[in-house]
């Protein structure tokens, strides 16, 4: 890790000196916890809201409204409302920032590249806090910890050079970070989980001309290793991934936006074992997360 870090420090010093700019700012606007207090594999905690052991769904408005659907799998239980977003910022991913066992919010702003973390207490929101800023030319795409360490990352992408970076973070504190490995032509990454269960958050593909799905499974920053998933049908788009049946297993979660359909797709690893209808989502709503 170290001769990696060493290896990428000088084209790695753009990413860094944005960061450190923003690093007093963040680390000043809440009290960083350890992260103790884990007690669910991340793939199911990431987006448990209600703590139940079971992922939820995530929806939101073109007005930035967000909702939570409580779900036994792919069975819709009960909905709540969320916290409505500030104009221009997006919700680009959940996670347990803070370490007190309930999934966040984490905001992106693509016009200044500002991020934050809004705190949650299961759909209620407590706190917010910015996290770093983002270069110029890359976005936050998505959140998972990539180093083990229990503390949601940062997942960037170049849309020009497609790189993605990855940005260790202590709660909302920019900590370290470097490349991670470069997407090929035509594919795009919707999302992150530990498919092959060695605790390395991995890269969800898609080409967006095949609908073929690729895990990326990653090894701190380097890809160890790609392997192909199944492929989506037509109208659908894959949202991400979270283990819906209880399994260990990240499963797809799938969602045609002009029918307002929802689907989970069973996988072992990155192989297709089954799917269910999930519930459909309201007019005007679409499904945001996993
Ligand atoms: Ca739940
Ligand atoms: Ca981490
Ligand atoms: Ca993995
Ligand atoms: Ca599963």
């Amino acid at each position: 890790m170290t001769l990696l870090i060493q290896s990428k420090k000088l084209i790695a010093l753009t990413l860094v000196g944005f960061s450190l700019v923003c690093f007093i700012q963040s680390a000043r606007s809440v009290s960083p916890t350890d992260g103790v207090g884990r007690e669910q594999p991340d793939v199911t905690q990431r987006y448990d809201f209600n703590g139940d052991g079971h992922p939820d769904f995530v929806l939101i408005t073109t007005f930035g409204q967000t909702a939570i659907w409580y779900l036994n799998n792919n069975i819709y239980l009960s909905g709540a409302g969320g916290p409505t977003l500030p104009l221009d910022w997006n919700l680009i991913d959940a996670a347990d920032f803070n370490g007190n066992g309930h999934p966040d919010y984490a905001l992106f702003d693509s016009r200044t590249r500002r991020t934050a973390i809004w705190y949650l207490n299961n759909n209620v929101l407590v706190s917010g806090a910015y996290g770093p800023t983002i270069p110029a030319g890359w976005a936050l795409v998505a959140v998972g910890d990539s180093n083990g360490d229990a503390k949601p990352d940062y997942i960037l992408y170049n849309s020009s050079t497609r790189q993605t970076a990855i940005w260790y973070l202590n709660n909302n504190v920019y900590v370290g970070g470097g490349f991670g490995p470069t997407l090929p032509f035509q594919w795009q990454l919707v999302g992150v989980a530990d498919f092959n269960s060695d605790g390395h958050t991995d890269y969800i593909l898609y080409n967006t001309n095949t609908r073929q799905t690729a895990i990326w499974y990653l090894s701190g920053r380097s890809l160890a290793r790609g392997v192909y998933g199944p492929t989506i049908t037509s109208g659908f788009q894959v949202i991400g991934a979270a283990d819906f049946n209880g399994d260990g297993h990240p499963d797809y979660v799938l969602f045609n936006r002009l029918m307002h359909l929802t689907e989970i797709w069973y996988l072992d690893n990155n192989v297709y074992v089954s799917s269910a209808v999930g519930p459909d989502t309201p007019a005007g709503w679409r499904l945001r997360l996993p």
